[in-house]
């Protein structure tokens, strides 16, 4: 590790930062080549701070993945989640901002004044370029983008098509410090299996549930007992209601099979097993605005 630091090795960390739907996540996992954190097209989908390692053989980003920052807090997991984002970016070397092309909202103002705030050197990432018609339209929105503050750069690009990543990259290192690896390199993330399965799990039920739902639930794996071929599972979705309840099981039990069998399907992709997935849905009420239930269920609260 010091002889990393004689050949002038940096390392630091990334804090991705941003309002929610942006393509934090999105972004994360296409810079990282694999799926670290979850991605839907509900808002708020992250609640976790999530770590993607990127070591290169001059360098190593720590990445980190954080709760999409928003305005209403009604309840403790929403505090939870915004002093999560920004509780990151006093951690962090650089400040990585991702914004929506086209789109500047009050969120993003207040995004943007914590980074300026942190004094550290601040990237931003204008995602979703992929959707500007014409072309066009996208200088202007760079130019209003790159005079609201002293950014290191604007970037432009499309985490789904995966453009402008390498500019990216080079701009995120070139900017970290000098420093010894922190993880191994073969290391991608930080969270365990347990965290990913009950992750992929949370984002099967957030794809097919509507409305308030989502948001109401959360998932636990209580046991995972794996050999080489077969990996059992048995998850709980927690809910806040016993009419939650019978929606996620839905009709016959068809909506908790339907994604459970999607969750089990992209299990046995990822860890290359077969897949033994039991899931039960439990009430617990009021997790979502108790601080010590959301302790229990072991979602952050820094
Ligand atoms: N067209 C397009 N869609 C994108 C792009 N990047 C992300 N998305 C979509 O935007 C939606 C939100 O993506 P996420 O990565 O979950 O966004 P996030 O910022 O992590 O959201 P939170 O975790 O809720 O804060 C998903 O439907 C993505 O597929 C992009 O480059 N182009
Ligand atoms: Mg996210």
């Amino acid at each position: 590790m010091i002889e990393n630091n004689e050949d002038g090795f940096r390392c630091g960390f990334v804090a991705i930062v941003g309002r929610p739907n942006v393509g934090k996540s999105t972004l994360l996992n296409a810079l990282i080549g694999e799926k670290v954190s979850i991605v839907t097209p509900k808002p708020q989908t992250t609640r976790h701070r999530i770590l993607g390692i990127d070591t290169r053989p001059a360098a190593q980003a720590v990445f980190v993945d954080t709760p999409g920052f928003h305005r209403s807090q009604p309840r403790a997991i929403n505090r939870a989640m915004n002093r999560t984002a920004m509780g990151s970016i006093s951690d962090a070397d650089v400040v990585l901002m991702v914004v929506e092309a086209l789109r500047w909202t009050g969120e993003d103002q207040d995004v943007l004044e914590r980074c300026v705030e942190s004094g550290l050197p601040v990237l931003i990432a204008v995602n979703k370029v992929d959707t500007v018609k014409p072309m066009t339209r996208l200088l202007p929105f760079l130019e209003s983008v790159a005079g609201k503050a002293d950014f290191e750069e604007v970037i432009p690009l499309s985490a789904t098509r995966g453009t402008s990543l390498e500019r990216l990259r080079e701009a995120v290192f070139e900017r970290l410090p000098e420093g010894p690896a922190l993880f191994p390199g073969e290391m991608s993330s930080d969270r365990d299996e347990r965290f990913r399965i009950a992750e992929i799990i949370r984002e099967k039920l957030m794809l097919r549930l509507h409305q308030e739902l989502p948001y109401g639930l959360t998932v636990g794996v209580e046991e995972l007992e794996r050999d080489s071929r077969l990996m059992r599972i048995s998850a709980v979705v927690w809910v806040e209601r016993t009419g939650q309840k019978a929606i996620v099981i839905g009709q016959g039990g068809s909506q908790l099979k339907a994604c459970g069998q999607a969750a089990r399907e992209e299990i046995e992709q990822i860890w290359g097993v077969k897949v033994h997935l039991q899931l039960w849905v439990k009430v617990r009420k009021k997790w979502s605005d108790s601080e010590r239930a959301l302790r229990d269920l072991g979602i952050d609260l820094q």
